[in-house]
């Protein structure tokens, strides 16, 4: 957003009773999973020159796709808008097997920046739909990572929309259903949807490993503890970004007095404010840190400096790049290819 030069923020310092300050959250912003994606769009743009085109966005947030545009990043709906030959980056929410299929036969490069935790879901989908299993995928309807996992064994899976769902699930064998899930979603809702499916289904079977995946977890657990103490909740994240609009509904309900999410700083309304003393921060798994940090600039600027750093879990993970992309063009090994930390 446009700031006035030498101008801290454009808040006022509104009277507080006590002291002002911000409770960071940790872990978040960026996981493993967004990182390798945002990166492959980048080498691909290196090795390969503009445009690169996108399916869908790469990651659900606004300020990442606009800076990937600036690059000479095209994001289309479809693989038919691209022209032939063309290098095509499949998006971190995971694309179904026609979509894979539909660039093949339309003769595109494709480079799949599908988190591998994504992928995981993609393979116990196939896993059950080959045991005859009928397979109850709890996600939000219309939302790229539910279509791409659906799209693995159309026949076998039916979609839960959340708890209130449950009670209108019609399956063929009830001695046969699997829950599965998508990975960004409030544990706490999910586990309210498997014990109602549960009650109804009672030899549902259960994925072998958490389908939420560590970064949208960890994330819930920090906000959780930050909400606690919170006035003020802010979430920097994108209004389509699953994991983001979570964290806004767990502070919510884990006793922040209100909580609101933004793309930007500038967005922070001087209402808000009114009578808070301690505000809590984060971000969702999409969004760079430097809007984190503008947005801690811009409280800053309205009296609240004094920050701390709510810790509750220590991420390192990190992804190899997307097979395509891991030699270099003179053959070696990119540095990402094994690996970096994510940021
Ligand atoms: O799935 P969600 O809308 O939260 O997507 P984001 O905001 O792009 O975050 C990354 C998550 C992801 C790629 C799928 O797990
Ligand atoms: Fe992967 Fe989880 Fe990040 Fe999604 S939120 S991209 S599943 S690490």
């Amino acid at each position: 957003m446009p700031r006035v030069p030498g101008v801290r923020g454009r808040l006022k310092d509104t009277p507080a009773t006590g002291r002002k300050r911000v409770l960071l959250a940790a872990p978040r912003g960026y996981c493993a999973g967004v990182d390798r994606a945002v990166v492959a769009v980048e080498k691909a743009l290196e090795r390969y020159g503009a445009p690169v085109y996108v399916r869908k966005q790469i990651v659900h947030n606004v300020h990442v796709v606009a800076t990937l545009e600036k690059r000479g990043a095209i994001f289309v709906d479809e693989v038919d808008e691209v022209p032939t030959g063309a290098h095509i980056v499949f998006s971190a929410h995971g694309v179904a097997p026609s979509v894979v299929q539909a660039a093949a036969d339309r003769g595109l490069r494709a480079i799949d920046a599908t988190c591998p935790l994504v992928t995981k879901v993609h393979r116990e989908a196939v896993r059950f739909a080959r045991d005859d299993y009928e397979i109850l995928l709890i996600g939000h309807a219309g939302h790229e990572e539910v279509e791409g996992t659906s799209g693995e064994a159309p026949e076998h899976v039916t979609l839960v929309n959340g708890p209130d769902a449950v009670d209108d699930i019609v399956v063929r064998d009830p001695d046969r259903v699997v829950w599965l899930s998508q990975t960004t979603l409030s544990v706490d809702e999910t586990m309210e949807t498997v014990r109602r499916l549960r009650e109804r289904f009672p030899h549902l079977a259960d994925p072998p490993s958490d389908d939420i995946c560590y970064a949208t977890q960890n994330r819930q657990v920090a906000i959780k503890k930050v909400a606690k103490e919170a006035d003020l909740v802010i979430v920097v994240g994108s209004a389509n970004s699953s994991n983001s609009v979570r964290l806004v509904e767990v502070a919510r309900e884990n006793g922040a007095k209100a909580a609101h999410r933004i793309d930007y700083a500038g967005e922070v309304q001087q209402e808000w404010l009114e009578g808070v003393e301690t505000i809590g921060v984060t971000s969702g798994a999409s969004v760079p840190e430097v809007l984190v940090r503008e947005l801690l600039d811009e409280l800053a600027g309205a009296g609240y400096d004094d920050v701390e750093i709510v810790k509750t879990a220590e991420e390192d993970l990190m992804f190899s790049l997307p097979k395509e992309l891991r030699q270099t063009a003179s053959g070696k090994q990119d540095a990402r290819a094994i690996g970096g930390r994510s940021r």
